[in-house]
């Protein structure tokens, strides 16, 4: 008996590995999800492990004497070759799509238009494929090629940098605390960083207890700055610091005075990285509107958080074209510091084209 562990990011990957290896006799003992030991472990997706056997005592079955545990082999193979041949069929008919099988000009528009994407950029997309509207149509190929040249356009993704005072901005209820409690979590537990934590609470909403909270599980500083001149004294108790994270809290989005009064903040700060902070479920005509009433305070990143909450994911696209700045972080989930992604790390096409089978 022949018993193997395998790794992999999901079942059926792990599966295929394990015909491939093991062949179509292989059994499987266990699946299960577990995680990378250590802090490793918080900072990246579950893997699966598989416990695959496979019974190399051939002559047992040949003479014909099958024990009770023989007969329970081969009922088990049996469960074995069908769920294989399933999930064999299931990657061969999603290959297979990727092949064949075009898919109308309207279909696809209907497509992207309930991905939310902003219709600019759809007709950019028509053009750059230059398809003709009443030909045969487009098939899921070509439609992953056409994304993947509209996002190396709009979209610009750049890894993060080692740089001192980070700020969070954006509307409010879109993530920015949750966040930056992620990055800190990463910087000063996995990087081993000294890391501060400042709240910029200018309109005084108390919305402060949320991120003391944090601070005190990670162990870290947290200054509350109210007027500028706090800011100025809280940025000389965190002179030791390696890393400053901040965040800001304001009433509504649409509150446009509360984003002039932040920039004297921001002016102080100096910061190298100003993220701001977009829900992937905002619309694209509510993107157009916050990209644009930020853009006083000169961001420099973009952040899109909620990944979770949606299907469709325009957010990104349409944030990336009105902003025009690049992505280092995406978010998806409310877990502190687990659902923090590195947008270097996404594969677009198959985020956007993933929902449609
Ligand atoms: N589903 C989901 N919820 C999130 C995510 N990030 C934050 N939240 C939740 O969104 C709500 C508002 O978050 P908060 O950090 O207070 O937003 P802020 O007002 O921008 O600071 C909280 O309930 C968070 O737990 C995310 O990536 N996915
Ligand atoms: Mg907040």
């Amino acid at each position: 008996m022949k018993v193997r562990k395998y790794y992999s990011k999901n079942q059926v990957e792990g599966f295929l590995k394990v015909k491939k290896e093991l062949g179509p006799e292989a059994i499987i003992l266990q699946t299960r999800k577990v995680r990378a030991r250590g802090l490793k472990g918080l900072f990246t997706p579950p893997r699966v492990e598989i416990i695959a056997a496979l019974d190399t005592r051939d002559s047992a079955r040949a003479n014909g004497s099958e024990s009770g545990s023989s007969r329970q082999l081969e009922k088990e193979l049996k469960e074995l070759k069908k769920m294989v041949q399933s999930l064999v069929e299931e990657t061969a008919k999603n290959g297979s799509n990727s092949q064949g099988e075009a898919k109308s000009h309207n279909y696809w528009h209907n497509f992207l238009q309930n991905q939310d994407i902003d219709p600019v950029l759809i007709e950019d997309l028509f053009t750059s494929l230059s398809a003709d509207p009443n030909g045969p149509g487009l098939n899921w190929a070509s439609m992953v090629l056409a994304l993947q040249e509209q996002f190396s356009k709009r979209l610009t993704v750049t890894p993060e940098k080692e740089y001192r005072n980070l700020v969070l901005i954006g509307p409010t209820g879109v993530g920015k605390t949750t966040t930056l409690a992620k990055l800190a979590a990463r910087y000063a537990l996995t990087f081993k960083e000294k890391v501060g934590l400042i709240t910029i609470d200018h309109f005084r909403i108390g919305a402060v207890e949320q991120l003391k909270a944090y601070a005190e599980i990670i162990d870290l500083p947290l200054e509350v700055v109210v007027t500028p001149s706090d800011l100025t004294e809280a940025l000389k108790r965190l002179e030791y610091c390696d890393r400053i994270l901040v965040d800001t809290a304001g009433r509504s989005t649409g509150n446009l005075n509360q984003i002039d009064e932040l920039s004297s903040y921001i002016e102080l700060l100096q910061p190298a990285e100003i993220h701001l902070v977009i829900s992937a479920t905002t619309r694209w005509q509510d993107i157009r509107y916050i990209t644009g009433s930020f853009m006083k305070l000169q961001y420099n990143r973009l952040l899109i958080t909620k990944l979770d909450e949606t299907v469709s994911y325009g957010a990104i696209l349409n944030g990336a074209y009105h902003t025009s700045q690049p992505l280092v972080y995406l978010t998806d989930g409310q877990s502190v510091p687990d659902c923090l992604k590195l947008a270097r790390e996404m594969d677009w096409a198959e985020l956007f084209l993933g929902g449609r089978r």
